[in-house]
Formats: structure tokens, sequence, C-alpha cells
């Protein structure tokens, strides 16, 4: 049974398209038109409720949410390296940093574009200054999050970093956080999800 990828151009979907890459597993992409509110229709919404995009159909299976459908591939997909065994001490961290894009980035995210304080005791991620030192600490000296061993953590971080920086542009100065998106963009698989994403079809 063929993979399926619910997918838009230049969305937080290209993150699963850079994984499918890095894996190597045949896929299929199925566009959602979010522009033309194709991810409100009763269809999508029975593949993901929220009706955002990414979401991924795996025979009976329906994931959705970038970090889930991460862990859910990695380890589907053993052999391709990208996510720590459960014997591994490292998977701790790994699982860290998939939790943390939805627990930490995107609230940050949204506190820097809607320019809020709260107490930071009480924001579950902070602020958005800790995340963003948090992560240029975690970036450096690398090669990737876990040291020298690339996991699909990095395509999580990895692209949230390149939207925080290069499209959202709320986050500059940081030179270890550009090395480390410079990395990712120069890995082959990411390349070739850039062009697919690229092809807008
Ligand atoms: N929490 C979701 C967020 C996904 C998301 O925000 N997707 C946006 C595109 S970047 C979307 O589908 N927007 C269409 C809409 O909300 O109508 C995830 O991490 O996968």
């Amino acid at each position: 049974m063929t993979l399926k990828l619910y997918w838009a151009p230049r969305s937080r979907s290209f993150r699963i398209l850079w994984l499918l890459e890095e894996i190597g597993a045949p896929y299929e992409r199925v566009l959602v038109d979010i522009h033309a509110g194709k991810q409100a229709t009763a269809e999508y919404k029975a593949i993901n409720p929220m009706m955002k995009v990414p979401a991924l159909a795996d025979g009976e299976a329906r994931v959705a949410e970038s970090g889930a459908i991460c862990a859910y591939l990695s380890d589907k997909f053993p052999e391709a390296g990208l996510a720590p065994q459960f014997d591994d001490p490292r998977r701790g961290r790994y699982l860290q940093w998939l939790f943390f894009s939805s627990g930490g980035i995107e609230p940050a995210i949204t506190q820097t574009f809607g320019k809020f304080e709260m107490p930071s005791g009480q924001a579950g991620w902070g602020n958005a200054q800790r995340v963003w030192a948090v992560l240029e600490d975690a970036v450096h000296p690398g090669p990737w999050l876990l040291g020298d061993t690339f996991t699909a953590a990095d395509v999580l971080i990895g692209s949230d970093l390149h939207f925080v920086v290069n499209q959202f542009k709320i986050l500059e100065g940081r030179p270890a956080i550009d090395a480390y998106i410079a990395r990712c963009a120069d890995r082959p698989a990411y390349k070739r999800a850039l062009k697919l994403d690229e092809s807008g079809e």
C-alpha cells in the first residue's frame, strides 16, 4: 500500500516531503489546495479534522501533526536510520526535539507575531527568546541535533528554523542557526523535496 502525503506547496508539509525523500520509500503526493479551501471538504476532514497539511494516510492509518508524522515514518522505516532505536539513550533527546516543535517553537512564533508577554513561569515554552537561545545551543557545534547522526528531528527542527529565519523573518543574528539551516539545505533529499515543492503540483 503506497503512502499518501497530503501536501500543499510552500507550507509546513514541505518537511514531510523532505523526510520521505530521506527515507526513499515510494509515496504519492496528494495536493490539497489550501488557498482554494480544499482543506475544508468533508473528504479531507476525514483525513485531518484540523483541516491542515501535512497529513499522511498509510493503509487504514491516518496521521496528522508534523511531529507525529516524523515519529510514525521514522519508526516505520528503521532501516533509514532516522530514529534512535528503543534501547538507544539518544532516543530521549530525539523525542524531546520532536515534541519541542509544537511545544516550544510554534508558541514562540505565535508570541513573536502576536507581540504579547506572559509570565515565563506560566508559559509552557518560557518565552520566545529562551526558545531561540536553546535552539542556538542545540545546533552548535552540530552538525546535527544528536551530534554526528542526522535524524527525523533535524528534518522537523531544521524546517521550523528555515521558516522562522527565511520565511517569517522573525529571527536574525544567530550564526549557528543560519549555519545549521544551510547544512540542512545542502542535503540531497532536501534539494529533491524543494524541487517537488516548487513544481507546485
Ligand atoms: N500543527 C500542524 C500545523 C500545520 C499547519 O499549520 N499547516 C498550514 C500550512 S503551513 C495549513 O494547513 N493551513 C491551512 C489552513 O489552516 O487553512 C503541524 O505541525 O502539522
